[in-house]
């Protein structure tokens, strides 16, 4: 697709960390790293609550097929759902993302109940909502009263200011995800905590979990509240082939949609049509084996149709990889050049749910970003 002079898939690491990138599709529970997984697996192991040789394999496993991998969350659930290690996974989580030059981050995750630690939706939020208040590596920008001031390219003029217009600066928003596990009623709960929860970050719903599990039917009322109180919704679509669902859901015009694989000639057409943006997710689609092939992966023909698309992660822990690497991967694989790869990164800048001011800052991010290139 790129000129052979240009072509970025044959750029080290170093220009792929260094681009700025949004991520968009990112899962709490998939971005823990391996290292913390096994510490929170030996502890648990300690208290004989989990038997650690057990479960270490299924942690450092790579290859999962889509039932492996719910699997595995399954297991992630049981080490990470307490208030401390949720407020350290998400610390942990935005470190990470901001070490790689993400410089806006769309985390979802599901809101969990545990009556035995006393933990509710909301106390679980409160304690994401911790861990972002936690983060020193770097600025985290998520409480949306706080930045009307703030932008990308502000003047130092004395130290303090230079000091803090070179720390690196995230924005984070958060979306709650609905787990198709979920009957409506707790799904209209989520919706109303999301609701709840605005001034902290928390801008949108993700219908997400396992998708050979739940019916849409049972969503679709938390959904269309969602929808009536304005608030962004992206879902998981055609996973799975279930081609009745796909066509409910690019009806029901949410404002994204994740994957896009299992998808008829008519749904293709459909979705172009629409022009809802996907979420595309190499790695995740390619470990799942849910594409066969990466050379015959829909991103070439979304991508020539210029379709908006956005690179994301997914579960950058589950899969073993990172925003940089999904760039490297779609630069190689499909042959696009440094200039294709930037404006891929820049254009998802049109498709984040914060408001305009945020897309302003980033907008000028980028600008600055593209005469360094
Ligand atoms: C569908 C997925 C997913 O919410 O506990 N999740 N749902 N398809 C996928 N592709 C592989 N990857 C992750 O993060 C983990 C949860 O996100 C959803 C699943 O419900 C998983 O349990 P949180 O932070």
């Amino acid at each position: 697709m790129g000129e052979e002079d240009s072509k970025a898939g044959g750029e080290g690491m170093e220009w792929y960390v260094g681009v700025p990138k949004i991520e968009l599709h990112a899962h709490l529970n998939g971005s823990v790293r391996d290292s913390t997984l096994l510490e929170l697996a030996k502890a648990l192991g300690e208290k004989g609550v989990i038997v650690f040789s057990d479960v270490e394999h299924v942690i450092l496993k790579n290859d999962r097929c889509l039932p492996e991998c719910f699997k595995l969350f399954d297991l992630i659930r049981i080490l990470t759902t307490d208030h401390t290690t949720v407020t350290r996974i998400t610390k942990e989580v935005i470190e990470d993302f901001a070490a790689e030059n993400v410089v806006y981050l769309e985390l979802r995750t599901t809101p969990k109940k545990n009556e035995a630690i006393g933990m509710s939706k909301r106390s679980y939020m409160e304690a994401v909502v911790e861990g972002l208040r936690t983060v020193d590596a770097v600025d985290v920008c998520f409480i949306p009263s706080n930045e009307s001031t703030e932008n990308f390219s502000e003047t130092p003029h004395t130290n303090d200011a230079y000091d803090r217009k070179h720390r690196r600066k995230i924005y984070v928003r958060l979306l709650l995800s609905i787990d198709r596990r979920e009957t409506t009623a707790s799904a209209m709960e989520t919706v109303q905590l999301a609701l709840e929860m605005k001034d902290l970050g928390v801008i949108g719903i993700d219908l997400s979990g396992n998708p050979v599990v739940g019916e849409w039917q049972t969503f679709l009322p938390a959904l269309e509240f969602a929808k009536e109180q304005g608030l962004p919704i992206s879902l998981h679509c055609g996973e799975v082939p279930k081609q009745k669902e796909v066509q409910a859901m690019l009806e029901f015009q949410p404002q994204r949609i994740g994957h896009a694989i299992c998808f008829e000639d008519e749904d293709w057409r459909q979705l172009k049509l629409s022009k809802i943006p996907v979420e595309i997710c190499l790695t995740s689609n390619i470990r799942t084996e849910t594409v066969s092939c990466i050379d015959d992966h829909h991103f070439v023909d979304l991508y020539k149709a210029k379709h908006p698309l956005i690179l994301c992660t997914d579960d950058p822990g589950v899969f073993s990889t990172s925003l940089s690497q999904e760039y490297k991967l779609a630069a190689s694989t499909f042959g696009l050049g440094k200039d294709e790869m930037f404006q891929l990164a820049r254009n998802a800048v049109e498709f984040i749910f914060a408001d305009d001011g945020v897309k302003k800052a980033l907008k000028e991010m980028f600008d600055s970003a593209s005469s360094m290139q």
